[in-house]
C-alpha cells in the first residue's frame, strides 16, 4: 500500500501471522489445480523441505557456504551432460531466463564490439530489457507460415553491426523448437544464443521418450551459449536459472571484500536455497523419474487439445511440448473472464489466442474442471 508507514513499535506475533495468513490465502496455488499460465510448478515436497534449511545461503559470498558450491558444481556438470555443453564450458547460475538472456547479450556484444541483435518474433520479452539495459538494437526476424523464424530472411539479414542471432528451444507461446542448425550454419562466426529455458529440460527426456526432435544444444558447433532454467521444467525451487556458454565470460570484477577473489555473475548477493532444493529433486528423481514428470505433461497435454477440440477451438499448431495454444480473437477477455474465476490461463499475441501450460501440478480431473468453466466464456 502506497501509504503504508514504518510502524513505530512492533506488533504481537499471533497478529502479524493472522495477517500473513490472510495474505498467503490470496495466493493461487498450484496445488488447487487451477494454474494453467505458469512456467513455474510446485517442487517436491523434500525439495522444498532442503530449501527452507538453506535460506541463509549466499553464493555472492561463498566462503560461508562451501558446501552448496559444491552442489552448484554438481548441478552444472549435470545439466551440462544434458545439453552437451563442451569440456571447458562457462557456466553461471542466474535467477532466470531473464538473467541468462541479459548474459547472453552482453557477452555477445562485449566481445563483437557491434549492437544489433535479430531476433525471432518468438522471443520472450526479456530481450527486449536485455537491449534496453545493454544499448543494442533488437531487429525481429519475420516468422513463416509455421511460426518459425524465416531462414531466407535471416539470411538477408545479417551484416556487419549484427552482435548476435538468438533462437528459442521451446517458444513462450507455442512450445515450438526453432531450427537451431539451420540457423547456425547461417549465423557462421556471429554469436548465436538458444534460448532454452523452458524447452532445455523438456527435449532432452522427451528424446529419450523417443520423439523426434531436432537438436538444440551445444551438440551443433555454431551454437554459442544457451539459457537453460531448472525453475521451469526442472521441478526446481525459484529462482534458478543457468548459462552455458562454449567461451569464458568476458566480464569479471574484483570482490576484495568477499570469501571470493572475483565476480563474474550479474547479481552479488543472491538467494541460493534453491541450489541443494533443486540438487535434492535431481537426486531423489534421475532421468527415470524426469521421463515420467514429462511423460505425463505430454499425455495431459494430449488430452487438454482433445478436449479443446470438443469445444471447437482448433489448435495453432500441434504441440511439441507440454504446451498448447488455440485460435481465438477473444482471448484477452477470456483470459480475463477465468481470472474472475479463480482461473489461471494465458494467452498468446503472434497469432492470437488462448495459452495452456501444462505444468506437472496441472491432471486431468483440473482439466475437465477448467474446460467446464471454459466453456461459459468462450
Ligand atoms: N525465455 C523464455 C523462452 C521464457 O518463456 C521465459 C519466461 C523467459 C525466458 C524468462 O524467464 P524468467 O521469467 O525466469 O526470467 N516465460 C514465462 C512467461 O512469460 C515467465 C512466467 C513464469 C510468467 C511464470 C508467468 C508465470 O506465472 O510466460
Amino acid at each position: 500500500m502506497m501509504n503504508a508507514k514504518f510502524p513505530e513499535k512492533g506488533t504481537e506475533k499471533d497478529q502479524v501471522l493472522s495477517i500473513i495468513d490472510k495474505i498467503r490465502r490470496m495466493n493461487l496455488e498450484y496445488s488447487y489445480g487451477r494454474v494453467f499460465g505458469s512456467m513455474c510448478t510446485k517442487p517436491h515436497d523434500i525439495a522444498l523441505r532442503v530449501h527452507g534449511m538453506f535460506l541463509e545461503a549466499n553464493l555472492g559470498n561463498p566462503g560461508l557456504c562451501r558446501g552448496v558450491l559444491e552442489l552448484q558444481n554438481e548441478i552444472h556438470g549435470a545439466i551440462g551432460e544434458l545439453i552437451n555443453a563442451p569440456g571447458d564450458y562457462e557456466v553461471l547460475t542466474t535467477g532466470g531466463g531473464t538473467e541468462g538472456n541479459i548474459l547472453a547479450l552482453w557477452q555477445a556484444r562485449k566481445e563483437s564490439g557491434r549492437k544489433t541483435v535479430l531476433l525471432p518474433t518468438s522471443a520472450h520479452f526479456s530481450f527486449l530489457k536485455a537491449c534496453d539495459l545493454l544499448d543494442m538494437k533488437p531487429v525481429y526476424i519475420p516468422m513463416n507460415e509455421d511460426y518459425l523464424p524465416d531462414l531466407d530472411a535471416l539470411e538477408g539479414m545479417i551484416d556487419d553491426n549484427t552482435a548476435a542471432v538468438v533462437g528459442v528451444a521451446g517458444t513462450t507461446e507455442l512450445g515450438l523448437v526453432e531450427p537451431i542448425r539451420e540457423m547456425a550454419d547461417i549465423c557462421g562466426d556471429i554469436h548465436l544464443h538458444v534460448d532454452a529455458a523452458f524447452g532445455g529440460l523438456v527435449i532432452p527426456f522427451l528424446r529419450e521418450l523417443g520423439r523426434d526432435i531436432p537438436d538444440f544444444d551445444f551438440v551443433i558447433e555454431g551454437v554459442d551459449s544457451v539459457t537453460i532454467d531448472p525453475h521451469k521444467m526442472g521441478f526446481s525451487t525459484i529462482p534458478l536459472g543457468l548459462y552455458y556458454s562454449r567461451r569464458r565470460f568476458p566480464v569479471s570484477v574484483e570482490s576484495p571484500y568477499l570469501s571470493g577473489d572475483r565476480q563474474r555473475t550479474l547479481r552479488g548477493t543472491r538467494t541460493s536455497a534453491s541450489i541443494p532444493a533443486y540438487w535434492t529433486t535431481i537426486k531423489l528423481l534421475g532421468k527415470e523419474g524426469y521421463r515420467a514428470l514429462v511423460a505425463r505433461c505430454m499425455e495431459n497435454t494430449e488430452y487438454l487439445v482433445e478436449s479443446m477440440v470438443s469445444l471447437g477451438m482448433e489448435p495453432i499448431v500441434e504441440p511439441v511440448m507440454n504446451i498448447a495454444s488455440f485460435h481465438h480473437t477473444e482471448a484477452q477477455r477470456i483470459v480475463r473472464e477465468m481470472e474472475a474465476k479463480g482461473w489461471n490461463i494465458s494467452r498468446t499475441v503472434n497469432p492470437p489466442g488462448l495459452r495452456f501450460v501444462i505444468m506437472p501440478h496441472v491432471d486431468r480431473a483440473n482439466i475437465d474442471h477448467m474446460r467446464e468453466e471454459l466453456a461459459k466464456v468462450i
